[in-house]
């Protein structure tokens, strides 16, 4: 072997180490950017560094401890965040066996980090997504560089060809790293501030005879049951202490409030059914929950609202707006901003810190989640996200109802056969709901209680079926006397119409 090829080895080899090292890096990066973004609870890293501490034995673990203080957890993260990088260099060396050996040390490091998530008690199939992801980094930028390391024409250009590759690799993996942590901290930060909040609020107590079906959805919404619809990629996190409101416009007197001076106002509590534009006739973009917060009309009439003024524009901390009339937030109903749900401190992604509730129209045009400005004015001098989007300015809810039991396309037994669901017309009221069974007559469901006209009602009743297929259909009166019309309408511009109608077998 001459020298001169003893050189170019050298090089190469120690390319082809540092090819590895940057992929274990990216790996890493990759996944923990993932893990935020998907607000998963743990880095596969720090999964790995918990199971290293759990099965540390004592005798161990405990001088080491003492030794590091508190800080034994970060150590270890970045301990094994450099035994991967190491082990990443080793793959890289091993690529010039055998592009396969190089992968095999990734796999095997992937299978350790699996082995050891599925020992977690929280463990789904959901968070093995930043593994999955961070193991594609790996494959991907070690072929990458691997493949730019081999040697080239001239030595001069493909050490600049290597560099350039790896340092760029590199640099993009931290920044990308570092913007990952500022998504994720801010998310960490406004959980744990929401965790920490006592609120002055109730569970709320679902009225007697309100849950009346069986088999239906239930009459109050889990929050982590409640559908969500926002335009917002990353949830906002907003840390109640950095958290503003200000109400200002065609007023008397700005006002502007802290979150505690918001939580120290007189608080109202309620049963709200709010629901989306755009749920389709049988949909489920509706739900139900026990609201708290500062009713708007009492923050409107102390900011003292000018004649003429019709709206009142909202936009969120993420810069959505919407608008809604003024009518609909000092007429008396249950419209406020609010602060818990359900008996707890808003969920991040429906609306922390603070959100909007009306009663009677739909989320688009009053719902705004992480509000943080109020403008009073009037509809023609503003349009709102949706409404430069096609959807009409104004957007009360539609007289609805849904058959829920049975289920579409499933077999019940001949004979009776019970059928339930639930209807809305919030702020009107439902007065009655029908259901039929194939060309039958209209029979009358019996309804739930409901505690004030805002809420959805559970409907149920029987139907006598013989065997074969069978259609059913349900339509509703709401307490201005208006009947669901048959005549189909698409979601946009204002809400579906309709009636909800299943098929189902009895044999
Ligand atoms: N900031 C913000 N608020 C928003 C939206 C949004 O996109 N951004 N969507 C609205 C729509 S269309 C609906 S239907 C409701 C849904 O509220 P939820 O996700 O809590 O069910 O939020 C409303 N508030
Ligand atoms: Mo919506």
């Amino acid at each position: 072997m001459t020298r001169e090829h003893g050189d170019v080895e050298a090089v190469s080899r120690r390319r082809l180490a540092l090819a590895g090292g940057v992929a274990g890096l990216a790996g890493v990066v990759v996944s923990q950017v993932l893990t935020d973004l998907l607000n998963a609870r743990a880095t596969p890293v720090q999964v790995v560094a918990e199971v290293i501490i759990a099965k540390t034995p004592g005798a161990i673990s405990e001088p080491l401890i003492r030794l590091v203080g508190r800080n034994d957890k970060p150590i270890l993260v970045a301990g094994v965040t450099i035994a991967i990088i190491a082990l990443g260099a080793v793959a890289g060396l091993l690529t010039a066996r055998r592009r396969l050996y190089g992968h095999l040390v990734f796999w095997a490091m992937a299978a350790i980090a699996l082995v050891a998530a599925i020992t977690r008690p929280d463990f789904t199939a959901y968070s093995v997504l930043p593994l999955a992801a961070g193991v594609i980094a790996w494959t991907v930028v070690l072929d990458h560089l691997t493949g730019v390391a081999r040697p080239q024409p001239t030595l001069q250009a493909s050490r600049r060809r290597f560099l350039l590759n790896a340092g760029g690799v590199t640099a993009a993996a931290l920044v990308v790293a570092a913007g990952g942590r500022l998504v994720g901290q801010g998310r960490r930060s406004a959980e744990s501030a929401r965790r920490l909040l006592r609120l002055p609020v109730s569970r709320g107590v679902v009225p007697a005879g309100a849950q009346t079906a069986s088999g239906t959805v239930s009459w109050r919404v889990p929050n982590g049951a409640f559908y969500r619809i926002d335009t917002a990629l990353v949830v906002p996190a907003v840390d109640p202490k950095d958290w503003r409101i200000r109400i200002h416009g065609m007023v008397d007197r700005e006002l502007a409030l802290t979150y505690p001076e918001l939580v120290a106002r007189q608080l109202t509590e309620a049963w709200v059914t709010i629901c989306c534009v755009s749920n389709p006739v049988g949909g489920d973009l509706i739900g139900n929950a026990w609201w708290s917060g500062v009713r708007i009309a009492d923050l409107l009439e102390e900011a003292g609202v000018h004649p003429g003024a019709d709206a009142v524009k909202q936009t969120s901390k993420d810069g959505w707006t919407c608008g809604t009339p003024i009518q609909a937030l000092t007429d008396g109903r249950n419209a406020m901003l609010a602060v818990a749900m359900n008996g707890v401190p808003l969920p991040l992604e429906h609306g922390f810190p603070v959100r909007m509730i009306v009663p009677g129209l739909y989320g688009y045009v009053s719902a705004t989640k992480w509000v943080v400005d109020l403008e009073v004015t009037t509809f023609d001098k503003f349009s709102a996200y949706w409404t430069d989007r096609g959807w009409s300015e104004r957007g009360p809810v539609k007289t609805e109802s849904r058959i829920e039991v049975p289920g579409q396309g499933t077999h019940v037994k001949a004979g009776s056969v019970r059928v339930a669901g639930h209807a809305w017309a919030q702020h009107t009221g439902i007065a009655t709901v029908e259901f039929r069974v194939d060309g039958d007559p209209w029979q009358q469901a019996d309804l739930g209680r409901v505690p004030n006209l805002d809420t959805w009602v559970q409907w149920s009743g029987t139907v006598q079926v013989g065997s074969g297929d069978h259609t059913l259909v349900v339509r509703a009166t709401d307490r201005s006397g208006y009947t669901q019309t048959a005549a189909r309408a698409d979601v946009v511009p204002n809400g579906a119409t309709g009636w909800d109608h299943i098929t189902f077998a009895a044999t």
